[in-house]
Parts: structure tokens; C-alpha cells; sequence
């Protein structure tokens, strides 16, 4: 799962994004990247975006999977502007489901655009360096062709 924020508190919104799923009754494992600050990407002229990455386990279908994460979005009130790549209170989109490959337009898996953008393959890098994307590549090849100055890396010590 990649995590995104840039309007309000980025940070505490990414924490408490964090700590609901954490509480998700169907979760076995969870593993989350440290937190970067990352210059905004598709659209300039916004904030920069706090990233971070998670890997979980869960039995919970893709398709139930994206519901849950939509519900923790629209909890924590989500706002954004309406603007495609624009800025918003939190982003959380499927990165990746081992196994699944498919281009329904509510739910493309791998996500389509991984490869193009170091605010995801930074913190993704830290947790499946060796993952193989399918028809884009192994993540440690794509963060090597990719442009990470400006992405900055949180102390976990961070303020909210
Ligand atoms: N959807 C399809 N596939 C997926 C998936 N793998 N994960 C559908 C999640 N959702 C998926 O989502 C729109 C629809 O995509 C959903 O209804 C779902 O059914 P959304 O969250 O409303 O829109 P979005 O995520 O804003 O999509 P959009 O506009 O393509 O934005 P992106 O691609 O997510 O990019 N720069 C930095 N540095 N850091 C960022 O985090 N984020 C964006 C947003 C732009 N620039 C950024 C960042
Ligand atoms: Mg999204």
C-alpha cells in the first residue's frame, strides 16, 4: 500500500492511516518503510507530499482490500481539490498484490505508473528491494533509473 499526504498534517495523517489498518481485524503482518518528503510530482505548484510504503498480510480480496482503505480515506475527511495529481489530505492506492495481475479501471494491479515515481520505489525499496513488478520490472532496478534528489528521508522521531 502507498501512503501520500500533502494538505493538512501529512505526517499524523499517514500515522493514523497507519494505526487503523494496524487494528484491521483480518491483518496477519505489517510492515511500513520510513516516511520521505517528496517534491510533488504530475503537477507543480503544490506542496511537497510525505510517502511512505506498507507491506501487509491479509485475506481480504484486492477488491475488499481498496474498499477498506477507501472508508480509512474518507474518515479521515478526505479533502482534495479536484485537480488530476493534485493535492490531498490522504492517498492510499494498491501498490501491489503478490500474484495478481489486471487492468480493471477500478483497480489496476501492479499499479500502472510505480516505475515513473521515486516517492513510491524510495520506501518501497526499503521493504522488497528484490520484488518483481510484473511488466514494469524488480523495484531495485527502477529506483536505480529514476530521479530521487529532493526526496528526503524522516527521522521516525519526526513531529506530528
Ligand atoms: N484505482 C485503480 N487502480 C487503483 C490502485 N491500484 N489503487 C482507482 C488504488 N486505486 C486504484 O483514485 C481514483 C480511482 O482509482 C479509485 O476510485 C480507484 O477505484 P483516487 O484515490 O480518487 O485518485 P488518485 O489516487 O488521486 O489518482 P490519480 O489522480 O491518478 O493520482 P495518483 O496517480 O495517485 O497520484 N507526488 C508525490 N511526491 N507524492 C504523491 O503521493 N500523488 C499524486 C497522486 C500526484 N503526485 C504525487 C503524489
Ligand atoms: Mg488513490
Amino acid at each position: 500500500v502507498g501512503l501520500g499526504a500533502n494538505l493538512g498534517r501529512p505526517v499524523r495523517q499517514l500515522r493514523q492511516a497507519l494505526t487503523q489498518i494496524s487494528a484491521w481485524p483480518q491483518l496477519q503482518g505489517l510492515r511500513v518503510s520510513s516516511f520521505y518528503r517528496t517534491p510533488p510530482w504530475g503537477l507543480a505548484g503544490q506542496p511537497d507530499f510525505i510517502n511512505a510504503v506498507a507491506e501487509l498480510d491479509t485475506d481480504w480480496a484486492p477488491d475488499r482490500l481498496l474498499t477498506e482503505l477507501q472508508r480509512i480515506e474518507a474518515e479521515g475527511g478526505r479533502v482534495r481539490l479536484g485537480e488530476r495529481w493534485g493535492p490531498r489530505t490522504l492517498d492510499l492506492d494498491i501498490l501491489h498484490v503478490e500474484g495478481v495481475c489486471r487492468s480493471d479501471p477500478d483497480l489496476t494491479l501492479p499499479h500502472p505508473r510505480i516505475a515513473e515515481r521515486a516517492f513510491v520505489l524510495l520506501p518501497l525499496s526499503e521493504l522488497t528491494p528484490e520484488l518483481e513488478l510484473p511488466g514494469q520490472g524488480k523495484v531495485r532496478t527502477l529506483l536505480a533509473a529514476v530521479d530521487t534528489s529532493g526526496c528526503q528521508r524522516l527521522e521516525a522521531a519526526e513531529p506530528d
